[in-house]
């Protein structure tokens, strides 16, 4: 071969090569798979979708990025155990059903703990999510970001919620969470623990009566075929983490690290934003499905909350007082009390 040829055939070889291999020898091959109870139509697939596209670009598409919806790999509690023993990457769960790994993270469980998104947002993307995010690698997870859950509210299919008193006697299924048990017991209520996997059917068959989670999901999930009243309790505003095994993480260069890292953040943004978007549609689709929508008013609220206060010293040393603590000084500065 002439010396030119030899020149364009390695020039040919080394363009295929740049399309063909990741972006940098620090970043290989990879498999990704995600799972989530939700289904794909809530803004955590507009996330997901994000996160995505995020990976693509980073790795020239050297990484397979396989999201699994509706529980199909298991509740979030059985996802992310598999995380912890490093067979499977990565879940998007709420931090409630993992409490009873990480107690720490009961602290958002807590009832009427944010007033407000920005709150949430301040918190969770500041120091307090910071020192949660670093308690994790000792239980063999990594956290990538806190995405949005969102404010819960309560469906059910007995009547209309206004007042305290409504509360008395609804089964209500609540995420397996000593804190979540506590305060619907506190409330009247006989609390069912159960994982949202199962909620749609046990609403469907009477087997409860009752649930909770923000609009998106409510829409999203579909429980507006199965329950007739939705009341604006904003009880809890429990957060998304998104998990990664330590396992898996640990054989990762730095750099793919931290394209996990990055990417997660810009997921996060575009479902934060998908989510505040969704949440006042949801709310009109569910009244449009034939739910019955009601806010309840300052009174209520007020008995409602004086109600459940105990549920904090009740669970301080469970949690651990210096986290609950700890919360409480940031949103005692967030708040310039
Ligand atoms: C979905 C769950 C769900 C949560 C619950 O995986 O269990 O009620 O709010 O959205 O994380």
């Amino acid at each position: 071969m002439k010396l030119k040829s030899i020149f364009a055939a390695g020039l040919a070889a080394s363009l295929v090569a740049s399309i063909a291999l990741p972006a940098s020898a620090q970043v290989s091959q990879r498999t990704i798979r995600v799972s989530n109870g939700v289904a794909e139509t809530h803004p955590v697939g507009n996330g997901i979708a994000a996160m995505r596209e995020c990976i693509d670009e980073r790795t020239g598409g050297a990484w397979t990025f396989n999201a699994f919806w509706s529980s199909a790999l298991g509740d979030d509690l059985q996802a992310t155990q598999a995380l912890r023993s490093g067979t499977q990457e990565m879940v998007v769960t709420s931090s409630s059903p993992i409490v009873s790994i990480v107690p720490a993270l009961g602290v958002f469980d807590l009832p009427f703990l944010f007033a407000n998104e920005a709150e949430a947002d301040a918190i969770l993307d500041g120091e307090f999510g910071d020192y949660i995010s670093d308690m994790m690698p000792e239980y063999g997870l990594v956290n990538l970001a806190f995405w949005e859950n969102g404010f819960r509210n309560l469906t059910n299919s007995v009547r209309p919620v206004e007042s305290l008193e409504d509360f008395r006697g609804m089964r209500v299924r609540v995420m397996q969470n000593n804190i979540f048990i506590d305060t619907f017991q506190t409330l009247g209520t006989n609390a069912m623990p159960m994982a949202f996997g199962e909620v749609f059917t046990a609403l469907e068959t009477r087997a409860i009566d009752a649930q909770e989670n923000p609009y998106v999901t409510i829409d999203t999930s579909k429980f507006y075929e199965v329950q007739e009243y939705v009341s604006a309790t904003r009880h809890a505003y429990t957060p998304f983490m998104i998990l990664f095994s330590r396992a898996i993480w640990e054989t990762y260069s730095e750099e793919e690290q931290q394209i996990l890292r990055d990417c997660a953040v810009v997921g996060r943004d575009v479902q934060r934003a998908a989510s505040r978007a969704l949440s006042n549609e949801s709310l009109a689709r569910i009244t449009a499905e034939g739910m019955q929508a009601n806010e309840l008013s300052a009174e209520a609220m007020a008995e409602i909350r004086e109600a459940v206060q105990g549920v904090y010293e009740r669970h301080a040393e469970t949690i651990g007082a210096d986290v609950v603590e700890r919360m409480q000084a940031a949103l005692a500065e967030l708040r310039g009390e």
